[in-house]
């Protein structure tokens, strides 16, 4: 399959937010109700369609211990990152983002993530509390359910449509690939914008995308 882009992630956050769920619902579209600790890293993969263009998104699942600042910075700072909060986390977020800035390129989308909606009642930072944090240091927000599927397709889809924006602007070298973007294969530039692509998972953002 051939694409115009591809885009690398980092999904982190501490052990039992819900990283590997986010990443299974997103590729596979189904809910692992069992909690299997992730060792190291593991990978997927889609396709998704932005702007016309096919785009692969690669992307890292870490295990916790990879998850602390110093080790992700060190070890991927070519990647976008999807930070996934509860209370502990979200409370030292300031430090983590000041680490991240200096480790990689100041354009690094960052998405922050509130995962387990679903689970209104044991909800332990507000919904406020997150958009506010986000707002404030420039970072897109979302809350997400890797259960119900809420908003999963559309942290994913918003984070690679900020990317292509900061492409569009010129804000990124595409031809570095520190900047976590690689250019497909040279072919796939003049045949990516293809509607009737067959691809398992790619997938059209559109308004019918919705959840919850
Ligand atoms: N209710 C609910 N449970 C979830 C959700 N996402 C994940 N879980 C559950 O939370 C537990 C941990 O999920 P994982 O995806 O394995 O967590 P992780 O962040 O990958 O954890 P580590 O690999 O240990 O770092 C599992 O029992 C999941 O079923 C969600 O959105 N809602
Ligand atoms: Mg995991």
């Amino acid at each position: 399959m051939t694409y115009a882009y591809l885009f690398k992630y980092i999904i982190i956050g501490d052990t039992g937010v819900g990283k590997s769920c986010l990443l299974l619902q997103f590729t596979d579209k189904r809910f692992q109700p069992v909690h299997d600790l992730t060792i190291g890293v593991e990978f997927g993969a889609r396709m998704v369609n932005i702007d016309g263009k096919q785009i692969k998104l690669q992307i890292w699942d870490t295990g916790s211990s990879w998850s602390t600042a110093g080790v992700r910075h060190h070890k991927a700072p070519d990647h976008h990152s999807m930070f996934c909060y509860r209370r502990e986390t979200f409370n030292h977020l300031t430090s983590w983002l000041e680490d991240a800035r200096q480790h990689s390129s100041s354009n690094m989308v960052i998405m922050l993530i509130g995962n387990k909606s679903d689970l209104e009642s044991r909800r332990d930072v507000k919904r406020e509390e997150g958009e506010a944090f986000a707002r404030e240091h420039g970072l897109i927000f979302m809350e997400t359910s890797a259960k119900t599927a809420c908003n999963v397709e559309e942290a994913f889809i918003n984070t690679a449509k900020e990317i292509y924006r900061k492409i569009q602007q010129g804000l990124f070298d595409v031809h570095n690939e520190a900047n976590g973007i690689k250019i497909g294969p040279q072919q796939s530039i003049s045949t990516s914008a293809g509607p009737n692509s067959s691809q398992r998972n790619s997938c059209d953002v559109g308004p019918d995308s919705g959840c919850c």
